[in-house]
């Protein structure tokens, strides 16, 4: 009886449960109405009465292991089935997140589509600068306070000391070099600042300037130019105003108000209660820097105009705080349309 006892224990620790079929032919052979053990019992009174009680014990502690290894296996199948077979193929699937451009990406691509459509091109040089195109070339005086360590990024490159452009006039030197009048072409590009950096200064920025060089390029040009663009980037409505101003390249020179576009010129915190917003500065190229590019200054003239890409974006899309161009936290970028 013991043997047969062992037989069925051995049975039921080398039975392979891997799958449903093989579970229910265990619960059939071991637990059914006709299991193997039941048949044990019914030898049992065959058994001599001093033995009965430890065959007894024996028997029963056979049936809780054959419902101990049921139940676990049962358990190890339903837990297995739901990776492959309780998926639920009509749930909807996770959002793909889809990547959107930099503000500055946007407004710069606006700014050169709106110059484009008047006949501008465009021109791009180099971030690291010599004297010549950043300053000399642009009529700064030798005591100028741009050319201070404490305003301008210099760099050691041998024995020439170079510097990260300022802004990207240096560009618009080179063109002047390069080409012969009628010049029309806009520069955008990255410069560089020796600021502090806060919520209104960066150490470095974006500007797109340009340049018209031809024969009698007048101040009504630049203005009606200027005119043009702020009404293509700000609305028809749109006014500017012309302050006068001073650059070392320009004379004369002047900074270019837009009308307020968030209060329509009613009065707001963000014009400070003006009316007007500043968007750039501009000028008609002065002739010292027409002749430093071999530009006969008798024959030809010009205007020019520089923009902050960072100043244009905040009035479009209200950023009150420079650092959030560069700091690539994704629930700012991800505001700004995506796509093209
Ligand atoms: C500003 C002002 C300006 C220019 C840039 C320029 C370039 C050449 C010759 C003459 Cl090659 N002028 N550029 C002129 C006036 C103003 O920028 O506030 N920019 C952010």
């Amino acid at each position: 009886m013991k043997e047969k006892i062992k037989g069925i224990e051995n049975e039921i620790s080398v039975f392979d449960i891997n799958n449903v079929e093989s579970l229910e032919k265990f619960r059939i052979h071991f637990l059914g109405s006709k299991n193997c053990i039941k048949d044990l019992f019914a030898e049992l009174k065959s058994v001599p009465n001093e033995e009965k009680k430890e065959i007894g014990q024996l028997m029963n502690a056979l049936r809780t292991s054959a419902q101990e290894k049921f139940d676990s296996s049962k358990i190890r199948l339903e837990n297995s089935a739901s990776d492959d077979t309780k998926i639920d193929l009509s749930r909807p699937a996770d959002q793909i997140e889809i990547g959107s451009r930099h503000p500055l990406s946007l407004v710069r691509s606006e700014i050169i589509e709106i110059f484009n459509r008047i006949g501008f091109t465009v021109s791009e040089g180099p971030e690291i600068e010599d004297d010549w195109h950043n300053f000399s070339a642009l009529n700064f005086p030798p005591e100028h306070p741009a050319r201070d360590m404490q305003d301008t990024f210099f760099i050691e490159k041998g024995e020439t000391e170079m510097a990260l452009r300022t802004h990207t006039s240096s560009v618009q030197v080179r063109v002047m070099e390069n080409e012969k009048p009628p010049i029309r072409t806009i520069s955008p590009g990255r410069v560089y600042r020796n600021e502090a950096i806060s919520a209104r200064a960066h150490c470095f920025f974006h500007q797109v300037e340009g340049l018209y060089i031809d024969k009698d390029v007048s101040f009504a040009d630049l203005k009606q130019t200027l005119l043009y663009f702020a009404q293509e980037m700000f609305g028809e409505k749109a006014q500017i105003r012309l302050r006068p101003s001073y650059f070392p390249f320009t004379e004369p020179s002047a900074e270019v108000d837009v009308s307020c576009t968030i209060c329509n010129s009613k009065g707001c915190n963000v014009c400070k209660y003006t009316g007007w917003l500043e968007i750039l500065g501009c000028g008609m190229v002065d002739p010292n820097v027409l002749e430093a590019s071999n530009i006969d200054s008798k024959a030809f003239s010009g205007f020019a105009f520089g923009m902050g890409v960072e100043r244009i974006a905040q009035l479009k899309y209200r950023v009150n705080d420079l650092r959030l161009y560069s700091e690539n936290d994704v629930r700012f970028l991800k505001q700004f349309s995506s796509g093209m």
